[in-house]
């Protein structure tokens, strides 16, 4: 079966007005959008989505920061996807990631507790199928 991941576009990317460029290149790669939902999240969603980062010091602004605007929820579609898509993202500080990633060439540093990095990839199949059921239930 083909895999399938969840891609968010965090409030920072909605809020820019980047949420089609993004998009875009999802599809320009070839990825299939499956399913596709601006969503407002809400504190139970995120708790339950970043579980891992429970009690990190960047673990409440980064709620905040989630809950600052709209997300768009994608489930992407295609043959390793997972990987693909974090390839296409970069790496999570945008300030170094690599140019040509979306994190590269649309993000900056903010000077905040948070890193505002634009979008949201799952990490594994066992994760993707996880947050497939939490922002699309
Ligand atoms: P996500 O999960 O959003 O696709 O991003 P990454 O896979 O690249 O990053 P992550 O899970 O390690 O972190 C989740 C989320 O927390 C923010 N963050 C992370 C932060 O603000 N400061 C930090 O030091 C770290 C590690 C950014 C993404």
């Amino acid at each position: 079966m083909t895999q399938r991941t969840l891609v968010l576009v965090k409030p920072d990317g909605v809020q820019r007005g980047l949420t089609g460029q993004i998009l875009a290149r999802i599809e320009a790669k070839g990825y299939t959008l499956a399913q596709l939902e601006l969503v407002t999240a809400t504190r139970e969603i995120l708790e339950r989505h970043y579980e891992e980062h429970q009690g990190k010091p960047f673990f409440e602004p980064l709620v905040e920061f989630m809950l600052s605007g709209p997300v768009v929820a994608a489930v992407v579609e295609g043959d390793r996807v997972i990987e693909g898509f974090r390839s296409l993202a970069g790496a999570t500080e945008p300030t170094t990631a690599a140019p040509g990633t979306i994190r590269g060439d649309l993000g900056r540093d903010w000077g905040e507790k948070v890193q505002k990095n634009l979008v949201h990839g799952s990490d594994s199949p066992e994760s993707a199928e996880r947050e497939i059921g939490i922002w699309f239930s």
